[in-house]
């Protein structure tokens, strides 16, 4: 196979990746955060170096934003400054996890007064969302408890509707919320949205602008997820995906790296239910480059989400459908199989080309002396991290 169809080209063509401005800076493990030459210091360096890999891949249109890690005087100036790049800015990712009026929880918490703050943050996002532009607030909560019997789980939940209902009141008519779950950490008993069930009754019960948020590293081992991908895109409240690989926790690694299988499987999901090229459904990173260079990170990042869509794209799903029809079990895996097992890099190398795109980011971006002059010009100053 040489070239894709006119079908898969078209889907490839209209393909984004939006990447995460905490991936621009230094992150580590509780261990040691490791810093890396030519890191970003601002936002405003944060948002030039993901603008290398909308270069050199055409993927990766937006930026998301953290507050307060990611707060400027003016995000008028940001939002321009992203646009000077070729990019956008993106979500905006809210935080209630490192203050310490926090510790026993903030939309949940009993205390009134932590509980405003924490909703009163959620509308300073959102009026961040209106100076950038952005569509999605989204709200990862680090909320639950350590042992059994320490909180009421229960009243947590009513506490939990009733601040997403006054922040969803406070959405603009083109915003969105988007709950994210996790089923650990940092609370190990019990978190208060732990899996896609109860952040889709959470958002059910708000409306139509508030969707799920599924992180493909916030799951027990051996979760099927791509079912999930399936039974949210069916529901139409699949509203977007945190994108990134994990061995054993959420350990935020390079999406495609651990199990490529896994990504292949989602994405034929989100094909099969009308998710890839529709702007219901966003499609992010939520990655960490603890040892690795941070840039070419993320662009081999985007390149593997890229090359299992090709790859999905390609499945035969009229002899699919056939097998499953006949019961052919050992056909329909064949079918199945044949996609996943087809290499489609030199055939994505030869479309870029024919888009004005290097055929290999990688080396493009190796090649380009950008790596080099940040690490000559940032000097001085502080280099941003996972928190800053
Ligand atoms: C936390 O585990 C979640 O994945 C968040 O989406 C995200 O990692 C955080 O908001 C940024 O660090
Ligand atoms: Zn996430
Ligand atoms: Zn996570």
């Amino acid at each position: 196979m040489t070239t894709f169809s006119p079908t898969t080209a078209d889907a490839l063509a209209r393909q984004a990746i939006e990447l995460p401005s905490w991936a621009f800076g230094n992150s580590g493990t509780r261990f040691r955060v490791f810093p890396t030459p030519g890191t970003a210091r601002d936002p405003f360096e944060k948002i030039a170096d993901a603008a290398q890999v909308h270069r050199h891949t055409g993927l990766a249109p937006t930026v998301a934003l953290h507050i307060p890690w990611d707060q400027v005087d003016d995000f008028g100036v940001l939002r321009r400054h992203a646009e000077d790049n070729g990019v956008a800015l993106g979500t905006i990712n809210s935080n209630t996890f490192q203050d310490e009026d926090y510790k026993f929880g903030a939309l949940t918490h009993e205390d009134e007064s932590i509980r405003r703050k924490a909703i009163e943050h959620h509308f300073a996002c959102i009026d961040v969302m209106h100076a950038t532009g952005s569509r999605d607030l989204k709200i990862w909560l680090a909320e639950g408890s350590n042992y059994p019997g320490q909180s009421d789980m229960r009243a947590r939940q009513d506490r939990l509707h009733d601040s997403l209902q006054q922040i969803y009141a406070r959405l603009g008519d083109e915003q969105r919320l988007v709950l994210e779950y996790k089923f650990f950490e940092p609370a190990f008993y019990h978190t208060d949205v732990p899996d896609w069930g109860t952040s889709y009754v959470q958002v059910a019960a708000l409306g139509d602008k508030a969707m799920v948020c599924l992180d493909t590293g916030h799951h027990a081992p051996g979760t099927n997820i791509e079912f999930i991908v399936m039974q949210l895109l069916r529901l139409g409240k699949l509203g977007s995906f945190d994108f990134n690989s994990r061995f054993y926790a959420d350990d935020d690694l390079i999406v495609g790296a651990a199990d490529p299988f896994q990504l292949f499987r989602i994405l034929v999901e989100v094909i099969r239910g009308g998710g890839l090229n529709n702007p219901e459904v966003a499609f992010m990173l939520d990655q960490c480059h603890n040892i690795e260079a941070k840039i070419p990170g993320q662009i081999r990042s985007v390149l593997n989400v890229q090359e299992m869509t090709a790859r999905a794209l390609l499945l035969d799903r009229e002899a699919l459908a056939a097998a499953q029809t006949a019961n052919d079990v050992l056909a329909a895996n064949a079918v199945f199989m044949d996609a996943f097992s087809t290499d489609v890099r030199p055939t994505l190398a030869a479309w870029r080309e024919s888009r004005g795109l290097p055929a290999d980011p990688m080396a493009a971006y190796a090649a380009s002396g950008y790596q080099e002059r940040i690490q000559a010009d940032r000097v001085g100053g502080t280099q941003a991290g996972w928190g800053a």
